[in-house]
């Protein structure tokens, strides 16, 4: 196709086909292609009426987002959308797949809309830190009324055509192919007489019923759900100008505010989010055609917390599993915590009752081994001991069929030990869930030495059939995140044993933007669970020899201070209280145990908490990422927003460094090797680092060698 937007006219009606694969965005030449067809159409004396479809699998999904970022091309959207609404004819939006975004901001601007039976629309430019510009702040509270669209364009949400049949936002909902239908629709209603009608004279309905405090809820609500975000609360201003101001100022408003957006770093690394999400799947050597092998039944090896919850992966997504656990009474209540998990999903109105059933059914559960014997992919989930687990493949090996998959759930071993217990270890890979399974998006895919290049584009694509984002990861110690998590917790560790108080550092990082702060992750994950590792690494010499490494921790979890489960850890739990209280028994305890140590105490300030806490975590990518542990920094960006919660509007931890500035990052570790003392080396920069800095290159294209 050298045009991406064609115009024929059959029985004077024109019809105006987009087609630009994949999803028919509204780059320059789609904008173009618009802009002339419809001009062509609306002053053809001959014509009586438009359809405007589109070709493929979808209506148009938005504006050119790869297009954000760069110098305006000509048309602007707006020009097209003028022409559209201003054609003295009737214009027909025929939508079927999404109409996303801009796409949906075109078919408001059509005089009228209908749609295929499961076509979706929706506003999702919140999600690229974005609002709705090119009028859709203002046209859809016109038709849909102003909760629904507030609603609609602060979640992003995409919304069933079918939900507004036979409102003015959907007229009509129609059968067989939406192109040819929309042109018999147009034909018939031109007959009885249908004119064009602009949306922008419309009234908002029941903008007089508002509350008063409609907006300020809504901004309240923002402020708490939707921490630190600074798009939502200018759409929230544009919904109010649509209730408030003449169209055409509202329009102005959505305008300037759109700028700012687009604009904002926010926007930038959400966009960059967007893109980094769908590269995961991209790998080098692999081309997209390799085969994959059909994954049908899976078993899961170990009926505890990350096994049950990874069994409930497979069936959401409606796979059979065997869930296996050799002993009777483990297994009946791996069985029973998932029937609970399912069940207050339903009293929640999160599933049906008929969904948990037809789950549950999914789920079979076994004693032996042999239960295996079937399954396109087995997962091994039990406790982290090499020993146990090298035997577990052993007997995969022997037992299962010559071409199922054998994956760990290994958050900390080597993967190639592993697969070195089976005789064919190209069938072996990790699939690292993260807590709890059936909820955490991120799915680390760790690539063995000899994992075969199909079993690793069959675990890609399964990363997708389960709702996952698979990112690959080579063979290291805690693979890319956990890895990176590292520095995070030393420095948190020793900065508590320097003077800074717990609520402190928790409060830095809660206020960049994570859920909670490394404290208070600590409280939640079990700090016994933290010494365990910690004495296992040690006692194997993986640990530096600095008294001071995991020292306030390793003394909480002798004490049983374990965290929330026993209602003490850094901080104190009230009963049934999930809130920290601040603890005079800790502060005395890390005051003590400095002393012991020899460590001075001082004031530490929030830039120091977040450099220190983030700065090494940075680092360790970068380490990462020259090792070729990662393919590339925004893998790892994918890995921290999904896995640990980075906020994705800083769009990863790579890409808020570069954000801040490579040379930067370099001259505080620098800074803090020389004030600090850098012993154990945990301030040294890491080459790649150095070399970006030195090349003046940019992170974002840095491929490993
Ligand atoms: C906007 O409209 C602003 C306006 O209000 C104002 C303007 C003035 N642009 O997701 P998939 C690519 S903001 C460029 O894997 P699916 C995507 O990168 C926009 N490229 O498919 C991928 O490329 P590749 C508001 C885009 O079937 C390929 O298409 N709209 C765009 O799972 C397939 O994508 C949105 O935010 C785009 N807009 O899902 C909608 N969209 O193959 C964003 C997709 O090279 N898009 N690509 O990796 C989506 O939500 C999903 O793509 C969609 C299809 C649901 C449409």
């Amino acid at each position: 196709m050298t045009h991406p937007v064609d115009l024929q006219t059959r029985d004077a009606i024109a019809v105006i086909t987009v087609d630009s694969p994949p999803v028919n965005a509204l780059s320059q030449p789609v904008r173009a292609g618009l802009l002339a067809c419809v001009r062509q159409a609306a002053a053809d004396a001959e014509v009586r009426g438009i359809v405007l479809r589109c070709a493929g699998r979808t209506f148009i999904a938005g504006a050119d987002i790869s297009e954000f970022g760069k110098p305006p091309a000509e048309p602007a959207l707006t020009e097209v959308l003028e022409a559209i609404e201003q054609a003295d004819k009737p214009v027909v939006a025929a939508i079927h797949g999404t109409a996303l975004g801009g796409g949906l901001e075109v078919a408001l601007c059509c005089s009228h809309r209908v749609a295929a039976s499961d076509a979706r629309i929706g506003l999702p430019e919140v999600k690229l830190g974005l609002l709705p510009g090119a009028g859709g702040t203002q046209r859809l509270p016109r038709v849909i009324g102003v909760p629904a669209a507030l609603e609609a364009m602060l979640t992003g949400r995409m919304l069933a055509a079918a939900e507004f049949a036979g409102t003015p936002a959907i007229e009509a909902i129609l059968e067989g192919d939406i192109g040819e239908a929309a042109v018999e629709w147009l034909a018939r209603a031109l007959d009885a007489g249908l004119a064009p009608r602009r949306l922008r004279d419309l009234p908002v309905p029941g903008a007089k019923d508002l509350p008063p405090d409609f907006f300020d809820t809504a901004r309240k609500r923002v402020a708490r759900d939707m921490r630190g975000q600074f798009a939502p609360r200018q759409i929230i201003a544009c919904i109010e100008a649509a209730v408030t101001l003449p169209f055409d100022e509202g329009l102005k408003v959505e305008r300037d505010r759109f700028i700012e957006c687009m604009d904002s770093p926010q926007s930038a690394g959400l966009r960059h989010m967007f893109f980094a999400e769908r590269q995961t799947a991209k790998i080098p050597d692999i081309a997209a055609e390799t085969p994959t092998r059909p994954i049908r039944a899976v078993a899961v090896i170990g009926a505890g917390t990350m096994g049950g919850g990874i069994a409930m992966c497979f069936a959401n997504a409606g796979l059979a599993v065997t869930l296996i656990d050799t002993g009777e009474e483990a297994l009946q209540r791996g069985l029973e915590t998932i029937r609970g998990n399912y069940q207050r999903s339903a009293a929640k109105g999160r599933l049906s009752e008929q969904d948990v059933t037809t789950r549950m059914g999914l789920i079979r559960g076994a004693t032996q081994m042999t239960g295996a014997a079937q399954a396109d992919l087995v997962i091994e989930a039990v406790f982290e001991d090499m020993a146990l687990k090298q035997k577990i493949f052993r007997e995969l090996g022997e037992l299962c069929r010559g071409d199922a998959i054998l994956a760990t759930n290994t958050s900390t071993l080597d993967v190639d030990e592993i697969a070195a217990a089976t005789v064919d270890p190209s069938r072996v890979l990790g699939l690292h869930f993260f807590s709890p399974a059936n909820v955490m998006r991120l799915l680390e895919i760790v690539r063995g030495r000899d994992t075969g290049p199909d079993v690793l584009a069959t675990c890609l694509r399964l990363a997708k059939t389960i709702s996952k984002i698979g990112v690959v990861s080579g063979v290291c110690y805690g693979f890319i995140g956990n890895r990176m998590l590292e520095g995070y917790g030393r420095e948190a560790g020793l900065m508590l044993l320097e003077g800074a108080a717990p609520e402190d550092i928790d409060r830095v990082i809660f206020e960049f933007g994570l859920p909670m702060g490394p404290l208070a992750m600590g409280d939640l994950a079990g700090n016994d669970v933290g010494a365990r590792v910690r004495a296992q690494r040690r006692a194997a010499g993986r640990l530096p020899a600095d008294p001071r490494y995991g020292a306030v921790h390793d003394r909480l979890a002798a004490l049983g201070r374990h965290g929330q489960k026993t209602g003490k850890g850094i901080y104190a739990y009230a009963p049934g209280n999930r809130q920290p209280q601040t603890d005079p028994e800790v502060t005395a305890l890390i005051t003590e145990l400095a002393a012991d140590l020899g460590v001075a105490r001082r004031r530490i300030d929030d830039r120091e908490i977040l450099e220190r806490c983030l700065y090494p975590l940075v680092n360790e990518g970068l380490r990462i990422l020259e090792e070729g542990i990662a393919l590339r920094a925004s893998d790892i960006d994918v890995v921290w927003v999904y896995g640990y919660g980075f906020p994705a509007w800083r769009g990863g931890p790579m890409h808020w460094a570069e954000h801040v500035g490579l040379e930067k990052i370099l001259d505080a570790l620098r800074h803090y090797a020389k004030t600090l003392g850098n012993d154990y080396g945990y301030w040294t920069p890491a080459p790649l680092l150095e070399r970006l800095v030195a090349d003046n290159t940019r992170l974002a294209d840095y491929r490993p060698g």
